[in-house]
């Protein structure tokens, strides 16, 4: 099967938690305040790598997570940071936040990489919050948060080489036998309706190859499966142009081969130019010493095309085949100068998912009042890693807290609001009294 969707949960590590802790040295009574610093939480990115093809990877690994920062210790000794992760995906992938659908990164070529979830930032140990009143404060900052979230991984397959011809000449056989690919096989037209997509791997490059369903005279006007499949094979490079050449069907390959190619020319003239090899399939019912498959060949050639005998069935001629078309992929990808029109950038430039942690936000440091009763409830991102570090057995702890309420603006808002010495305030689920310093 090939897979080129997979859904994943992340997650980035959280900033370890400062430290507290006091000088102990013989002879010295009071020692002041030591503790270090948490390390930052590892992130986690994406970054698109040429040894990968696929997403398969992802169906049976769903859970990533970078390392946590270490906490701080005494002696004013740093946490270490986490280490990020770096997950190795395809070149063309794309990186989506799946909860709001927004686009995190498109990581067309090798190399390119985004950060999808940012590191907790280390907590401050207590030696940072020492002051001329507050020598001795026993407190610390606790870590950033981790990020979790769910990221969607997409794979914009676009096949390098289309196989093309009337139905039932063997294209989903070729396919399966060339990839690793699962087509429907059967012994009647259209069998495949939807186009299937394979990678071809031999000894030193790979390229994707797609199946596409059978077209027949008149299919530039819509008859059979229709002009929707020709447009899938409007951005390969190369086409393999199957015909069944033992006529067991009743027909005759070299007239196919004219009709066929009188429809793409019928549609578009864009696809008459790529490269064409003609897969000269079910040689196995005639043999290559045929008089029908020398005259077929003769013919192909007379127009200019390059003939390869093959059995899809018996897997013969396959590789050879393959070989060829990666040559001409090759050729057409050197000669290829495709600069882009520039405007197609522009058109629709996407809105991309804001990956930067809670400390990067612009409402941080915003607090919010409420009002619940008797009580006065605040909330804030800010405000609340600061009330998850305090200790509220500690004074010096407790008075950080309050000042940074007071130097917010928050106390004078809520005094507005009528809060007096001895009301009660709310942070989570966690209420304090409130006293006028
Ligand atoms: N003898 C022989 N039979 C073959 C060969 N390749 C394919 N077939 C048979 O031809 C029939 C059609 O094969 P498919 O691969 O489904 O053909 P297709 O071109 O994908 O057909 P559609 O999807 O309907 O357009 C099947 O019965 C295959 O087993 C071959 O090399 N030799
Ligand atoms: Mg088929």
């Amino acid at each position: 099967m090939f897979v080129d969707r997979a859904v994943i949960t992340i997650r980035s590590g959280k900033g370890g938690a400062g430290s507290v802790s006091f000088r102990r040295e013989p002879y010295v009574p009071d020692g002041g305040p030591d503790g270090g610093d948490g390390g930052k939480g590892g992130d986690v990115m994406f970054v698109a790598d040429d040894s990968l093809r696929t997403l398969m990877d992802f169906r049976y690994k769903r859970r990533y997570a970078a390392q946590d920062g270490q906490d701080g210790t005494g002696r004013k000794r740093f946490g270490k940071n986490g280490e990020k992760l770096v997950i190795k995906v395809p070149p063309g992938t794309v990186v989506t936040d799946e909860a709001s659908g927004l686009l995190i990164g498109d990581l067309v070529c090798a190399g390119d990489g985004v950060v999808a979830a940012k590191g907790g930032k280390g907590g401050r140990g207590n030696v940072n919050f020492k002051s001329s009143v507050r020598r001795a404060p026993n407190f610390a900052e606790t870590g950033g948060f981790a990020t979790e979230r769910k990221i969607l991984l997409e794979l914009k397959l676009i096949a390098d080489v289309g196989l093309i011809g009337f139905p039932n000449v063997g294209k989903s056989t070729l396919l399966s036998a060339a990839t690793s690919a699962k087509p429907k096989i059967g012994n009647y037209p259209f069998t495949t309706t939807t186009p299937n997509l394979g990678v071809v791997e031999l000894y030193d490059t790979s390229f994707v190859v797609a199946d596409i369903p059978g077209l027949i005279e008149g299919a530039h006007t819509g008859a059979g499966l229709g002009t929707e499949f020709l447009k899938h094979i409007e951005r390969t490079k190369v086409l393999i142009h199957v015909v069944d050449v033992s006529g067991a069907e009743g027909r005759d390959p070299a007239r196919d081969l004219r009709l066929i190619n009188a429809e793409l020319e019928s549609y578009t003239v864009n696809l008459l130019c790529k490269s064409q090899l003609i897969a000269a399939n079910k040689i196995d019912l005639i043999g290559a010493e045929s008089a029908e498959y020398l005259a077929f060949k003769r013919d192909a050639e007379a127009l200019g095309f390059a003939v390869f005998p093959v059995s899809a069935v018996a897997r013969q001629g396959v590789s050879d085949l393959m070989n060829a078309a990666a040559g001409a992929l090759a050729r057409a990808e050197s000669a290829s100068t495709h600069p882009g029109t520039g405007a197609e950038t522009e058109a629709d430039s996407p809105a991309y998912f804001d990956v930067s942690r809670p400390e990067d936000d612009p409402h941080y440091r915003d607090i919010e009042i409420s009002v619940d009763g008797p009580v006065y409830v605040l909330a804030g991102l800010q405000l609340l890693k600061i009330f998850n570090s305090t200790n509220f057995n500690d004074m010096g702890s407790v008075r950080y807290l309050y000042k940074h309420i007071e130097k917010s603006g928050a106390a004078d808002r809520l005094r507005a609001l009528g809060l007096r010495d001895g009301d009660t305030i709310r942070i989570r689920d966690f209420e304090f009294i409130w006293y006028d310093e």
